[in-house]
């Protein structure tokens, strides 16, 4: 094969976190527990035809029954964090009004289970489980969205701010307004230009406000974070400069200007020119998103390669997101996205741990003082069970080259805090339902049974001597 089986040697200091992560729906399940509204995924992956199989996160993996167990688990993987995401209908059925007894009860033990078990606490406040509610009152398009959610926030921050270490206002906003309302991929499967970038403003809000209302909370002094899924854009050739401009303004700087500086960048209001005036921009939001943050979350999985599109002949589409008819890149009509070389993933999305090391380095080049985490990186594989066992070698070698770009990024002088693998367990990959696997622990859907891969016990090895194993070294 083509892995690289040696041992590195490389080191990581003990203050770098080393952890794993998932997010409320598609691990939960427990779907109507505790008197639990209805989010717009409930309703997307009810709605024929828009996920894998007609899966659903109705049970997923089980974790809100089998909490004592995943918390051992982890326990037993030496994780030194753990990143999960609050699900908003749990605390408000309806996006509004007093917190639900049995949903702040179930954060509260898993926080408390945490602490316990010495594993820091990451809570996300959003991971695209929005109460239906509130998509019926308009969505992520409509401002009150984000006051709705900077309510969520303070209520959150009352329940958890003296136990968090650290808090996350959203997970992939890229995402949720993109997928969500421009190319209709992920809920609730709108496809209307304009309203994806609405979205992108009112997510940029409601981050802003809800970093706010945490920090007049917070009994403990938590961190304050963001997650954000950057896309690493390459050109074909000298000619598409063009094409990486608008992709990494409607992909990254969309985010990153207003939160980090208070500023939408002109390249973004030129890219988007033909959709919208912005004039949903009003008094003083730009001053209200931009808050200091403790940390910036990176998710990465992969690089994007773009050729300005010569309108001959049919544009290619390989962004690595799935095509439901919509665009996810409003008014990036002269855009091509290109075959990318690989190895791939399952995902069909190439492996370049050279896209981390160049994004690691930018970052820090455009915003100097802003520390860094990797919030999410893994790849999903096809696992095979032989003997009860899972030798997911594609998978150790995955995280190991990327963590070693990770190691050199550091070298070259980048603020980087940790690094947390996605996923912990397989579980829902939304519209592929469970058709992918991301986990290090496999989880055998029929008896919910989890049985650790040799990606788990290869990164517990890493936690306990910190220093990047081989691949080979796996114990067996
Ligand atoms: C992230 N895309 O999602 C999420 O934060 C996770 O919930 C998810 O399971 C993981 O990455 C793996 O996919 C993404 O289409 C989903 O570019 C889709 C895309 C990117 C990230």
């Amino acid at each position: 094969g083509t892995y690289d089986y040696r041992e590195t040697g490389l080191c990581f200091p003990t203050n770098f976190l080393l952890g794993a992560a998932t997010a409320s729906y598609q691990v939960e399940g427990g779907f109507a527990e505790g008197r639990r509204g209805p989010s717009i995924w409930d309703t997307f992956s009810k709605t024929p035809g828009k996920v894998w199989n007609g899966d659903t996160g109705d049970v997923a993996v089980d974790h809100y029954h089998r909490l004592e167990e995943d918390l051992d688990l982890m326990k037993e993987l030496g994780l030194e964090a753990y990143r999960f995401s609050i699900a908003w209908p749990r605390i408000q059925p309806q996006g509004v009004g007093q917190p639900l007894r049995d949903g702040i009860d179930f954060y509260d033990r898993l926080v408390d289970g945490l602490l316990t078990r010495g594993i820091q606490p990451i809570a996300t406040l959003y991971h695209w489980d929005l109460p239906q509610a509130l998509e019926d009152a308009g969505g992520w398009p409509a401002r009150d969205t984000a006051y709705r959610f900077a309510d969520y926030a303070a209520m959150m921050g009352q329940a958890l701010g003296d136990r968090v270490a650290t808090w996350s206002t959203l997970n992939e906003p890229w995402c949720t307004a993109y997928l969500g309302y421009g190319s209709g991929a992920h809920a609730p499967g709108r496809t209307d230009p304009e309203a994806a970038l609405q979205a992108v403003h009112h997510l940029n809000l409601a981050h802003g406000l809800g970093i706010q209302r945490l920090r007049e909370t917070a009994s403990n002094s938590p961190q304050y974070s963001v997650t954000l899924n950057f896309h690493q854009v390459r050109s074909v050739d000298e000619y598409s400069h063009a094409a990486v401009v608008a992709i990494d303004a409607l992909a990254n700087q969309a985010f990153t200007r207003p939160m980090l500086r208070g500023e939408y960048p002109r390249d973004l209001i030129d890219t988007t020119a033909s959709v919208t005036d912005w004039s949903f921009v009003i008094d003083d939001d730009m001053e209200q998103i931009h808050q200091p943050l403790d940390l910036l979350g990176v998710n990465y999985y992969s690089t994007t390669t773009v050729r300005t599109w010569d309108r001959e002949g049919t544009k290619e589409r390989h962004d690595g997101h799935k095509d439901v008819g919509g665009s996810a890149w409003p008014g990036a009509d002269e855009v091509e996205f290109v075959q990318q070389d690989g190895p791939y993933t399952a995902m069909g999305w190439n492996i370049a741990p050279d896209g981390l090391e160049d994004l690691l380095v930018s970052l820090h080049q455009k915003f100097p003082d802003q520390p860094l985490m990797i919030t999410e990186n893994g790849a999903a594989f096809d696992d095979v069970v032989e003997a009860g066992l899972i030798h997911d070698v594609e998978r150790a070698d995955y995280i190991r080259r990327h963590l070693v770009a990770a190691h050199r990024a550091i070298s070259r002088g980048v603020d980087l805090r940790g690094y947390l693998v996605w996923s912990l367990f397989d579980n829902f990959e939304w519209g592929y339902g469970y058709s992918k696997r991301f986990g290090i622990v496999r989880v055998d859907y029929e008896t919910l049974e989890r049985l650790p891969k040799d990606s788990a016990s290869w990164f517990a090895e890493l936690i306990r001597t910190r220093r990047i194993p081989g691949v080979a070294s796996i114990p067996r």
